[in-house]
């Protein structure tokens, strides 16, 4: 007999756009293609979190609650949301209502997993990709086995020492499709807002679907390989445009789709595979991505409009080459200029997404950084940031703690944010680029930006942040801190292909 299991999505964000719980419906149909039952509850259409969650913890029991946390903050620094409070009050909440194991997962858990276990206390958790894990660890509780050998398992073991097992079964994407039947309808009826879309007035119903796991690019910041993998894993072109039709077909009132592959063109081929297979079925259907400038040529951006993508964002993060090449971002000025006008000669929207203040930039180069958009680029929008979101094992959290915005081993579980120093106490530079932004009706920085300046703003975002820490060392100084195990040899991969449909 199958394990009973709860999934609870507990991703509450609906902007720029509410994101259907991709994550959750791959746990989904992998437990269901095992044999076990599912059940979902979909927070972001709950008023009170723990009432919906109690509720449904007393009308059925459950042998296991896995919750899917995809956002563990919010990475704006202007506006900081931490959701590491809200994740331990659900996982105490499931504890006070039954005696299920509990399973935390989702990207949210895999950006900090150590720090996020033992702030949040499950029983166990899967870091990264879930689908082979998870089918392994209900396995592993009805009839024991190696835990060591369960993908990605997070646990704490005799010792009391924490252990975060290797990816070690590659999943076979191919041979499975997201559960949606997970999906709450209201997320596909129109209006559901869009609320810092700045080209549209209104988002029509859209479906998800993910081409391919994973990035072999080096972004400085980036932790693609702890929520991803490591490496590529593609899904055959015919099989992606598959799943779209399946998908439009099953629920008729999806418009449009888009693709959240992390970057869609890096390998381009790969991409342009997927392009030629939607023009030669005739999908017809609009869509978009996100992009990454180190790869786009003329007859790609002619693909992309002749498969249908309506709108692009673009991975810029910054506009000097010297941010650029800081960022390692692979491409320079030069390109961002030619992708430009190769957005801006076609019918597809772009968007430049871009970080202001990150490591090394001056004010000087900042301003520079906005005449220079005014002047030779012509987007769509322009999604701003200021600073950039620090994550632990990456070159950024190297740079703060040089900086003095980290100190050594504060850890970056509770929003921790790269913004230049000379530039977050620049008054006249953070009201120069409000200005801007208030300028342009197309750059999007922050919603609150008529509100205040900037600086000000700044200033009171620094004092949220330095409070999140202090509630969380409160809460850590009645926790037990947990210490990683002793490095152990690891197994080599296995593909699971969790069973036959
Ligand atoms: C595409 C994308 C977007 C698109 C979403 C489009 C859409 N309509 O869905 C856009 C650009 C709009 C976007 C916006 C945002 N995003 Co985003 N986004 C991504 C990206 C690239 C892929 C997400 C995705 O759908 N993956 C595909 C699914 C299948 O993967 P998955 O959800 O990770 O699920 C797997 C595992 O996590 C696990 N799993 C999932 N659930 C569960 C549950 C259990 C119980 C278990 C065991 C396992 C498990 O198994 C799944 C299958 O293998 C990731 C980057 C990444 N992947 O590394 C960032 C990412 C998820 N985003 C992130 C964030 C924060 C945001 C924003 C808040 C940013 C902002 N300020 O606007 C918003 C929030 C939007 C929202 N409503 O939630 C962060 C989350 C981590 C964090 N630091 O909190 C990520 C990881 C990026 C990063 N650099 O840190 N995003
Ligand atoms: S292109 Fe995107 S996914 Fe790839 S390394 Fe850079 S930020 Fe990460």
């Amino acid at each position: 007999m199958g394990m009973r299991v709860l999934l609870i999505s507990t991703n509450k964000i609906r902007v720029p756009r509410p994101a259907l719980p991709i994550g959750m419906a791959y746990i989904s149909a992998a437990l269901k293609r095992t044999g076990h039952d599912v059940d979902v509850l979909d927070l972001l259409w709950e008023s009170r979190d723990l009432k919906a969650v109690r509720e449904r913890l007393t009308s059925k029991p459950y042998d296991v609650v896995g919750i899917a946390v995809r956002n563990l903050d919010n990475l704006t620094f202007v506006d900081p949301i931490f959701f590491g409070p809200m994740t331990e009050k659900i996982v105490q909440c499931v504890r006070k209502y039954t005696s299920a194991k509990v399973v935390l997962g989702g990207s949210g858990f895999s950006v900090e997993p150590l720090a996020f276990f033992e702030y949040a206390q499950p029983d166990y958790g899967i870091a990264g990709e879930g689908e082979a894990g998870i089918v392994q660890l209900m396995d592993y509780l009805k009839v024991g086995g190696p835990i060591g050998e369960i993908s990605g398992l997070c646990y704490v073991d005799a010792n009391g020492y924490f252990v975060q097992n290797p990816a070690n079964s590659a999943f076979d994407l191919g041979a499975l499709a997201p559960d949606r039947s997970v999906y709450d309808p209201r997320y596909f009826e129109e209006g559901v807002s869009a609320a810092s879309d700045l080209t549209r007035d209104h988002q029509p119903a859209i479906e998800t679907l993910q081409t391919k796991r994973g990035c072999k690019l080096y972004c400085s910041y980036c932790i693609i390989r702890k929520t991803e993998g490591k490496g590529n894993r593609f899904k055959e072109p015919a099989e992606v445009v598959g799943e779209i039709q399946r998908a439009m077909a099953e629920n008729p009132s999806v418009r449009e789709f888009e693709i959240v592959d992390a970057t869609f063109n890096f390998p381009l081929e790969y991409a342009a595979e997927i392009c030629t297979e939607m023009i030669r079925v005739k999908l017809n259907v609009p869509w978009y991505c996100q992009l990454t400038p180190n790869a786009i040529t003329p007859e790609f951006v002619d693909l992309l409009a002749a498969a249908g993508c309506i709108r692009v964002d673009l991975g810029t993060d910054a506009l000097t080459d010297e941010a650029l090449a800081d960022l390692q971002k692979g491409f320079d000025m030069e390109k961002v200029l030619e992708v430009d006008r190769l957005f801006t000669a076609s019918p597809i929207e772009h968007t430049h997404c871009i970080f202001l203040g990150g490591p090394g930039e001056t004010s000087a180069a900042l301003r520079e950084s906005i005449s220079f958009t005014e002047r030779f680029l012509n987007p769509a929008q322009i999604y701003a940031n200021l600073g950039i979101r620090i994550l632990s094992s990456t070159k950024l959290e190297q740079q703060a703690v040089k900086a003095g915005i980290l100190t050594e081993g504060q850890g970056t579980f509770v929003p921790a944010y790269y913004v230049e120093p000379a530039i977050v106490d620049d008054h006249e530079t953070l009201d120069f680029v409000r200005d801007a932004y208030l300028r342009h009706k197309n750059w999007y920085l922050w919603w609150g930006l008529r509100g205040q300046s900037l600086s000000d703003r700044a200033a009171y975002s620094k004092q949220t942040v330095a409070d999140m820490q202090r509630e969380y060392d409160y809460v850590m100084s009645t926790k037990t801190r947990l210490e990683k195990a002793p490095r152990r040899p690891t197994s080599r991969p296995t593909l699971l292909t969790l069973g036959s449909t």
